[in-house]
C-alpha cells in the first residue's frame, strides 16, 4: 500500500518506473488536459465535477480520451484503491500522446492517461489560522479570447510566471488580473471577498476557471443566505474588503489576511470565512464516491 500511478494500461508502484516518452506532446507542447483531486474520509470529493469539467476541456482541445468518462472513473478509483489511502491527492492528466517533433497533433498516436495517486500534502496548518499573504504580480492571467481557463491545460506558463513574481516578493501567493486589470484569481485559486456582510467573487467572462471548490462555496453560501455578487473586481475592492479568501481543491478555503501589504480587516481570518470552512469540512467528511466497500 502507497502511492500508485497508472500509466497507459498499467499499475505502477515505483515511481521511479512510472516514465513516458519525451516524444509525448504534453512534454513536448503542454498540449494536454488535467485535473487535481482530493479524496477525503475514502470518498473521492466532487468526483463528478471533475470528471466531467476533464472531459469537456478535453472536447475543447478536440483531443479524444480514449475511453468513456465511466471507464476512466473506475480506472482512477482502481488506481486510489490500490494505494490504501483514506485521504489522498489524485493528479489526473491526459496528453496529446507520442508524436513527432512538430506541432500537428495528428502525428501522435493515441492519447496518453496519467493518474497519480499519492499521500496528499497539506498546507500548513497555521496558514488556516494565521492567513495568507498575497501579492498583485504584473503577469496576467490568460485572456478567454487566447486560451479559455476554462481549458485547464497543461499549459500554466502565466500562471508559473506570477508565482515567480510571489516567490520574488516573498508572499504567499499572488494575485492575478485580466489583460483589462480586473481581479480574475490567484495562481491556482479562486478568491472571494467579504464586505458588509455580502460575498463577492469575480464572474466567469472576467477570465477565471470556475473552480469546483468556488461552486461548492457559493453553494454552501446560499445554504447560509449570504447574499453573493459575482461582478467585476479592481484590486482596490479587495484591499478594502472585511475578509478575503481563495478556494481550491488543494488550499479547500484558506484565508488571506494581507494584500499588497494592505492589511485585510483586523488582520485576521474573519467570522464569515470560518463559517463556511466549518461547512465545508463538514461536507468534505461524508461527500463523494465512496472508493472502499
Ligand atoms: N484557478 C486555477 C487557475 C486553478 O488552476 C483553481 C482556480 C481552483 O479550482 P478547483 O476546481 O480545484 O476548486 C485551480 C485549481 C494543485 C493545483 O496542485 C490545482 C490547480 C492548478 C495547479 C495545481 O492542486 N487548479
Amino acid at each position: 500500500m502507497g502511492l500508485c500511478i497508472y500509466l497507459n494500461g498499467e499499475f505502477i508502484t515505483d515511481k521511479k518506473l512510472a516514465v513516458t516518452s519525451i516524444y509525448d506532446h504534453g512534454f513536448l507542447y503542454g498540449d494536454g488536459i488535467f485535473e487535481g483531486i482530493r479524496v477525503y474520509n475514502g470518498r473521492i470529493f466532487m468526483f463528478e465535477e471533475h470528471m466531467k469539467r476533464l472531459y469537456d476541456s478535453a472536447k475543447s482541445l478536440a483531443l479524444t480520451i480514449p475511453m468513456s468518462i465511466e471507464e476512466l472513473s473506475e480506472i482512477t478509483m482502481e488506481t486510489v484503491r490500490r494505494t490504501g489511502y483514506r485521504d489522498a491527492y489524485i493528479r489526473l492528466v491526459v496528453s496529446r500522446g507520442e508524436g513527432d517533433l512538430g506541432l500537428d497533433p495528428r502525428k501522435c498516436g493515441r492519447p496518453s492517461i496519467y493518474i497519480i495517486a499519492d499521500s496528499i500534502q497539506l498546507y500548513p496548518k497555521e496558514k488556516y489560522d494565521v492567513g495568507l499573504t498575497i501579492v498583485t504580480c504584473s503577469t496576467r492571467r490568460n485572456s478567454p479570447d487566447v486560451l479559455c481557463p476554462q481549458v485547464k491545460s497543461l499549459n500554466y506558463l502565466n500562471n508559473i510566471l506570477a508565482k515567480i513574481e510571489v516567490n520574488r516578493a516573498g508572499a504567499d501567493e499572488g494575485l492575478m488580473l485580466n489583460p483589462r486589470g480586473y481581479v480574475c484569481e490567484a495562481t491556482a485559486d479562486n478568491i472571494f471577498t467579504i464586505k458588509n456582510g455580502t460575498m463577492f467573487t469575480p464572474p466567469p467572462f472576467v477570465g477565471v476557471l470556475l473552480g469546483i471548490t468556488r461552486q461548492c462555496v457559493l453553494d454552501i453560501a446560499e445554504k447560509f443566505g449570504i447574499k453573493v455578487i459575482e461582478r467585476n473586481m479592481v484590486v482596490h475592492d479587495v484591499y478594502v474588503a472585511d475578509e478575503v479568501f481563495l478556494t481550491g481543491s488543494a488550499a479547500e478555503l484558506i484565508p488571506v489576511i494581507n494584500v499588497d501589504d494592505r492589511i485585510i480587516g483586523d488582520g485576521k481570518p474573519g467570522p464569515v470565512f470560518k463559517k463556511l470552512l466549518a461547512e465545508f469540512r463538514e461536507m468534505t467528511k461524508h461527500r463523494g464516491a465512496p472508493v472502499y466497500d
